[in-house]
């Protein structure tokens, strides 16, 4: 096991270099910008920084992989070079993921978990690197259009295992798999709440888990709340999927996802 999953919790900095991400599209799209921002968060104590150039929220159009890589590889290289911390790649595409990887990335987060480009298996397992398999339906254009599930938390880990073996069958090792419930990702209310409250039985298949709620929309459906709006309850979804055994925290606001989660340490260990 990567030796970041191996401590009671870490949080991963999201850094969008994007023009239409749902929370902070065209921020950070400047690459002078989106550097500045990942050293702040790391500085906030972010144990690795998540490198993205492509929104992925509901309806967001598709990126080219040029255009993916004309975004993030200059924001990658200046990263690595200027803190230090791990950097990872928010990619479901095999040339980004590549070339990412040659720029100084050394973990792969994809949201299809390979189900957009077949390539991306093999790129992983040439890395060496520990992989992020998020679970989603189709694309982000269709996957909030009739997501249906009878058993929410039987349908993620049985579709996550599957995608599991692909990487496996590629050369992935195990211990280099994270697995991440893809909350907001062809999920309707109901199901990203089942799949907080029992994200114990995820755990349970023995892969370390990471959990992405910040700011997501089932906060504001619950709390009334828009997308800046969205702090307080992001931090509250922290506590329930850390209690399941959750160990990585993908966030937007990193230093008060840690204050809540020295909290939630210092209790268990009292
Ligand atoms: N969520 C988003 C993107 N990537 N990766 C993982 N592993 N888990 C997630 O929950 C996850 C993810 C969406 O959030 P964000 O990057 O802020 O927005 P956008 O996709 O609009 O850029």
């Amino acid at each position: 096991m990567h030796p970041l999953l191996a401590r009671p919790f870490a949080v991963m900095g999201i850094v969008n270099v994007t023009p239409d991400s749902f929370y902070d599209g065209g921020r950070y799209a400047d690459a002078a910008l989106a550097v500045e921002h990942a050293c702040a968060l790391a500085a906030e104590g972010a144990s690795i920084l998540d490198i993205g150039g492509e929104s992925t929220r509901p309806g967001a159009a598709p990126v080219s992989a040029e255009e993916e890589c004309r975004r993030v590889l200059p924001v990658i290289e200046a990263v690595v070079r200027k803190t230090g911390v791990p950097v990872s790649v928010d990619t479901a595409k095999s040339a980004v993921a590549l070339r990412a990887f040659e720029a100084g990335a050394t973990w792969l987060n994809d949201v299809s978990a390979g189900r957009f480009d077949p390539a991306l298996p093999g790129i992983a397992a040439a890395g060496g690197c520990p992989v992020v398999l998020m679970h989603s339906r189709e694309t982000p254009a269709t996957m909030q259009a009739r997501p249906f599930y009878a058993d929410v938390v039987a349908q993620v880990k049985q579709e996550l295992l599957a995608r599991v073996s692909v990487f496996t069958a590629a050369g992935v090792h195990k211990d280099d798999i994270v697995l991440d419930p893809g909350i907001g990702f062809a999920k309707r209310l109901e199901d990203n709440l089942v799949l907080l409250r029992r994200l114990g039985d995820l755990v349970a298949l023995g892969y370390p888990v990471c959990v992405g709620a910040s700011r997501k929309s089932f906060v504001g459906a619950i709390t009334g709340r828009d997308k800046d709006g969205r702090l307080a309850g992001s931090l509250a979804a922290v506590a329930p999927a850390w209690y399941a055994g959750a160990r990585l925290f993908r966030v937007h606001d990193v230093k008060e996802t840690l204050d809540v989660l020295k909290v939630l340490d210092a209790v268990a260990r009292a």
